[in-house]
């Protein structure tokens, strides 16, 4: 049983899972003891001097704060830590959550650092029975962005979601709920024959609800990483390619073919957006371990969002490889052209099976890392634009989100171009009606 005038210190994220992890502390002293382990951004001026701490005992409830955790030692880690102040939390009073993203070492030195101060190691149980009733206020989007940051894999993961926890303008709650509130405005203006202003204020709300709903690629993305194989003959550099996109020596290389035999998972980042890239074993016809190994990346490469199809430029593509080409679906594969050193001055073989592709393929040489920028953009090609807009906008990142928006998008479609011709305006409200629930569902359970 929990005592009551206990702190309690715990990792909340299953350890390994990669990404960031989580150290809940709650009960009487958990803000107190966040506030001397804390330094928040602020901390620093631009000359170098400290500035006052943020005290986080004085915190608002739900608020968030970027900066970084200290022991006695120095510092541990880069931290979101999220304040919350009720008479929840396991064992009363408040609770803070510290989102490391140094990994295990992080994580369990942070949590010591909070045992070291007296903080007693909590178990799951209690953390289940008490968090709930702490968290109330939030919608249902907010809600969804609290429980995915602690897995988001990279910075500016964490920042679109951290965006859309916001209730503020540049969140997703903000902007569905101004949608909302818009719909019902249009219906009471229509119903009472107040048409003036009436089609533009509806051909802008059509516009902001088309932008949310093709934002959802760029969010889901930044939520769930897309799966990138590398597929390609056994020696042609796909395990060389893979310890240099991680940029670390994570996979066997060997000039005999066959090296990789099962497959090996590590998440990247590129300008920011995870990917899970997945080294497979080479495709050829194998009996044995490496032919288990084959089927596996055969299913591996079905299953991908994208797949790096590689060759070797230092020779021609054998007949098993146009066969390989056969096989994968050509709008998910990008072709790359490795070991371009090895050619000089000669041209890279060219290939019909090449021309199936609708992008030409990079030409690299993953042993010395040239071209390799360009095949990380071209990983990331169709996300480029929204990158450069940024995260501190209103951002669609759930299918929940996506599939409620899209079909309010298709009732607003739905409706006749001149919306201000009041004699059908009964069956228009309705319509408009339907359109205020579904933006209001996506905020509510
Ligand atoms: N010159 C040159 N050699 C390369 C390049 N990339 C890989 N290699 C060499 O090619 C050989 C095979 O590399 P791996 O990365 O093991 O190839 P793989 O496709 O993973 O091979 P399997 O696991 O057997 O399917 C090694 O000797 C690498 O050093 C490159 O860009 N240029
Ligand atoms: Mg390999």
């Amino acid at each position: 049983m929990p005592r009551s005038n206990d702190t309690i210190a715990l990792i909340a994220t299953p350890l390994g899972e990669g990404g960031i992890g989580v150290v809940q502390v709650s009960g009487p002293q958990a803000l107190e003891m966040a506030g001397k382990l804390f330094r928040s951004r602020r901390a620093t001026s631009a000359s170098g001097g400290l500035l006052p701490e943020i005290d986080l005992t004085k915190a608002q409830s739900g608020s968030l704060f970027y900066g970084t955790i200290h022991d006695s030692e120095g510092l541990i880690d880069e931290v979101l830590v999220s304040i919350w102040r009720a008479n929840g939390g396991p064992t009363g009073g408040g609770l803070v959550e510290i989102n490391c993203h140094g990994g295990i070492m992080a994580v369990q030195k942070t949590l010591e650092a909070f045992l070291k101060m007296g903080a007693r190691k909590g178990k799951w149980k209690e953390l289940l029975d008490g968090v709930a009733p702490v968290q109330e206020g939030l919608d249902l989007i907010q809600r969804e962005a609290l429980l995915l940051l602690p897995r988001a894999k990279t910075r500016l993961s964490v920042k679109m979601l951290l965006s859309q926890y916001q209730s503020a303008p540049g969140g997703l709650s903000h902007e569905v709920r101004k949608l909302g509130e818009e719909a019902k405005r249009i219906k009471e203006k229509l119903m009472g024959c107040d048409t003036p202003g009436v089609a533009s204020a509806f051909h802008l709300l059509l516009s902001s609800l088309t932008a949310l709903v093709n934002s959802s690629p760029f969010g889901l993305a930044l939520v769930n990483p897309l799966k990138v194989t590398i597929a390609g003959a056994p020696n042609v550099g796909k395990s060389t390619l893979f310890n240099a996109l991680l940029r670390e020596d994570r996979v066997l290389v060997h000039h005999e073919p066959g090296t990789t035999r099962d497959y090996i998972i590590e998440f990247i980042s590129i300008e920011g957006m995870p990917l899970e890239l997945i080294d497979t074993a080479g495709l050829r016809e194998a009996e044995g371990v490496e032919g288990v190994g084959v089927e596996w990346a055969r299913a591996l490469h079905q299953e991908a969002d994208k797949v790096i199809l590689m060759l070797d430029a230092s020779r021609h593509i054998t007949q098993e490889e146009e066969g390989l080409i056969g096989t994968l679906d050509t709008s998910k594969v990008v072709p790359v052209l490795n070991k371009i050193d090895l050619v000089g001055s000669r041209c890279p073989p060219e290939a019909d099976a090449l021309q199936l592709f609708s992008i030409p393929p990079c030409e690299v040489s993953a042993l010395s890392g040239k071209g390799l920028d360009g095949l990380r953009r071209m990983l990331v090609k169709e996300f480029l634009p929204e990158i450069e807009r940024g995260p501190h906008r209103p951002i669609v990142f759930t299918q929940r989100q996506k599939g409620l928006l899209e079909e309010a998008l298709s009732v607003a479609r739905g409706l006749p171009r001149d919306i201000i011709d009041c004699f059908t305006a009964s069956e228009v409200c309705q319509k408009l009606d339907q359109l205020e629930k579904l933006l209001l569902g996506v905020l509510k359970e």
